[in-house]
């Protein structure tokens, strides 16, 4: 079984605007969608249309629950969330100009979170997750859920021996490391961030690879390289008219966590998520990918031992 933890959830509000975006205008729209939004439930969205059995968890305000469940209902996402009394799920704004390739992401920070909202999604996890469940942990942190409280996560999935994905960032990241998770997926900025900025990426990516099992650094349109087992791997991305951006690398992360539960091979598992995010950036907005298009894609996909 697949979990997906999505700390600080979202709504996504697409604002299609008629042309594009100048200081100073008034910017008109001409269509406004809501989807999903927040990392962990991207990843689950990619395993639901994958046919992976998966669950998403995390925090949910009561305000504008119904908001949420409806887009998480209609997208087919198993989910079981701790609801946040007297709270809204942040809403994040992104932003798409007529004619123009990729978006704009404008995100909240999101609820507050209280001690008693951490200890009711711990017990739930601790009651769900056993070893040989994937756990993947996306998304940034929200007010009031401290660097501890991550820790305290992270050590109680290590109990249960679960694999343990994260995709964070910042000082959540630098964590995730610390406490050698078995997947994380940097990008090129944060992975010099992590360590050093005078070495080369690969070196930086070496050292990592000492604690993490799976490392993924994201290098936008150049692809990705990843680290397993001593060997390294360049990743292409193939080439396409991106339309929305938003929510391709969760697209990567959701495919390629998919591909590892199902025992494919490593290489497969590589070019068939960046084939499923090159599939999700052809679409306006921050979910949909088509797996036939992936399939297809796919083919065009390199993924070469450095
Ligand atoms: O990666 C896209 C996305 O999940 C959006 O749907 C959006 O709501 C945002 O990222 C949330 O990111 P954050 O890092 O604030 O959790």
């Amino acid at each position: 079984m697949i979990y997906t933890i999505t700390l600080n959830p979202a709504i996504d509000r697409l604002l299609f605007l008629e042309g594009t975006l100048i200081k100073g205008k008034n910017n008109r729209l001409q269509e406004i969608i809501y989807d999903l939004g927040g990392k962990g439930h991207h990843g689950s969205y990619a395993m639901s249309r994958l046919d992976v059995e998966n669950q998403a968890l995390g925090f949910c305000g009561t305000t504008n629950k119904r908001k949420l469940e409806k887009i998480l209902s209609e997208k087919g996402i198993n989910h079981n969330l701790v609801d946040v009394y007297g709270k809204a799920t942040r809403e994040s704004y992104v932003i798409l100009e007529a004619g123009i390739s990729g978006s704009i992401l404008i995100t909240e920070r999101g609820f507050q979170i209280t001690n008693y909202d951490i200890e009711l999604l711990n017990e739930q996890i601790e009651s769900k997750v056993r070893t040989g469940d994937i756990v993947l942990i996306a998304g940034s942190l929200p007010p009031g859920y401290k660097l501890q409280d991550l820790e305290e996560l992270l050590n109680l999935l290590k109990k249960t021996g679960c694999f343990i994905a994260c995709d964070l960032s910042g000082e959540a990241l630098k964590k995730a490391v610390d406490m050698e998770v078995n997947f994380i997926k940097p990008n090129r900025f944060e992975i010099q961030e992590l360590l050093s900025s005078e070495n080369t990426m690969l070196d930086n990516l070496k050292e990592l690879a000492k604690k993490v099992e799976y490392v993924i650094v994201s290098q936008g349109s150049e692809g990705s390289i990843c680290s397993h087992a001593g060997n390294f791997y360049q990743v292409t991305t193939p080439k396409v008219v991106a339309v929305n951006d938003t929510g391709a690398g969760d697209c990567f992360v959701g495919s390629f966590l998919s591909g590892l539960s199902l025992n494919r091979p490593l290489t497969e598992c590589l070019s068939f998520a960046s084939a499923c995010a090159a599939s999700k950036v052809q679409h306006n907005d921050s979910t949909t990918f088509s797996v036939k298009e992936a399939k297809i894609l796919q083919k065009r996909v390199t993924v070469k031992k450095l």
